[in-house]
């Protein structure tokens, strides 16, 4: 379950778009490409940095619901719910140290993720994305990303 919550936070609408994800084939392409035409805002067919900065104070915004500017651990489960269609996430809290995603994007460890350590992953998940570093993501480099990440999730469970 390592992946799902940042999933859920940066790219989960696609990524985990319901029963769809249970017969959907290993880095599908029809998904990949979903996912990122969705990201590429203006449909210039590369994703920018730019574009992909928006989206996550986007996604930030909306998973912020109480608009304090931090994500709690109770808003982050709400929203993988959502994207989970209703079902409960299994978490046990905030702290388990058992490889929680939460706690991973709590780097300060005061109990909510800021926007500030979001940009830390989700930067360097831009970079992981942008494998020949010329600051934009193609959508050839999109579907190698998602392919790695599918294998890593499918590697993670059990
Ligand atoms: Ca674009
Ligand atoms: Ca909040
Ligand atoms: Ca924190």
């Amino acid at each position: 379950m390592k992946k799902t919550l940042i999933a859920a936070l940066l790219a989960a609408p696609v990524l985990l778009a319901g029963p769809v994800l249970a017969e959907a084939p290993p880095g599908g392409p029809a998904r990949g490409e979903e996912k990122f035409a969705e990201m590429d805002l203006n449909g210039d067919g590369v994703i920018s940095h730019a574009e992909f900065v928006a989206q996550r104070e986007q996604k930030f915004a909306r998973t912020d619901v109480n608009q304090d500017g931090l994500i709690s651990f109770d808003e982050a489960m709400a929203a993988k719910k959502a994207v989970m269609g209703g079902q409960t996430p299994e978490a046990k809290g905030p702290r388990d140290g058992k490889g929680n995603m939460f706690t991973y994007l709590d780097i300060d460890g005061d109990g909510f993720i800021s926007l500030e350590e979001m940009e830390v992953f989700s930067d360097r998940r831009f970079k992981d994305m942008d494998s020949n570093l010329d600051g934009q993501v193609t959508l050839l480099e999109a579907k190698a990303a998602m392919r790695d990440l599918f294998i890593k999730r499918s590697r993670g469970r059990d």
